[in-house]
């Protein structure tokens, strides 16, 4: 089964949005394997973005993703990579759709509530940054066969 890695960004948890965005995750049949409230070290930013280091807006990205606690959760299903970009939304909130998370809660590009990642190979990375194996839980929903065939 695919997973991928979620992030709330600090814009999401100051709004009281966690609730709001897992529960949209929830219903829409993933399966949730790993999920920590922590603080990000600049370190830890700085490696998760690195493909973006060259881009004028890093310093303040960095700067945005350390300035208070993310919710860093780790997510299961089939086709969850690109269904959960496509839950997200575009980048930038004011071009996304009414109805994804960026486009029902966020308006600006540097405050757009949570990150996903966007391809198996990111996916297997950053699982592989934020989280340690025992972190992690491979549990079966009893739900499962409602939602699979
Ligand atoms: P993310 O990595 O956070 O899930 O977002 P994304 O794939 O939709 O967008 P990406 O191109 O990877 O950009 C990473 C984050 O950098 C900020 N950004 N600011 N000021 C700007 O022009 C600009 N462009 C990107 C956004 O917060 C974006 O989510
Ligand atoms: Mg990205």
């Amino acid at each position: 089964m695919e997973r991928t890695f979620l992030m709330i960004k600090p814009d999401g948890v100051q709004r009281n949005l966690v609730g709001e965005i897992i529960q949209r995750l929830e219903t829409k049949g993933f399966t949730l394997v790993g999920l920590k409230l922590m603080s990000v070290s600049r370190e830890l930013a700085e490696q998760h973005y690195a493909v973006h280091k060259d881009k004028g807006f890093f310093a303040g990205l960095i700067e945005f993703i350390t300035s208070g606690p993310v919710v860093a959760m780790v997510w299961e299903g089939e086709g969850i990579i690109a269904s959960a970009r496509k839950i997200i939304g575009a980048t930038n909130p004011l071009s996304a759709e009414p109805g994804t998370i960026r486009g029902d809660f966020g308006v600006t590009v540097g405050r757009n509530l949570i990150h996903g990642s966007d391809g198996s190979d990111t996916a297997k990375e950053e699982i592989k940054l934020w989280f340690k194996d025992e972190e992690l839980v491979s549990w079966q929903p009893t739900i499962n066969p409602w939602i699979y065939e």
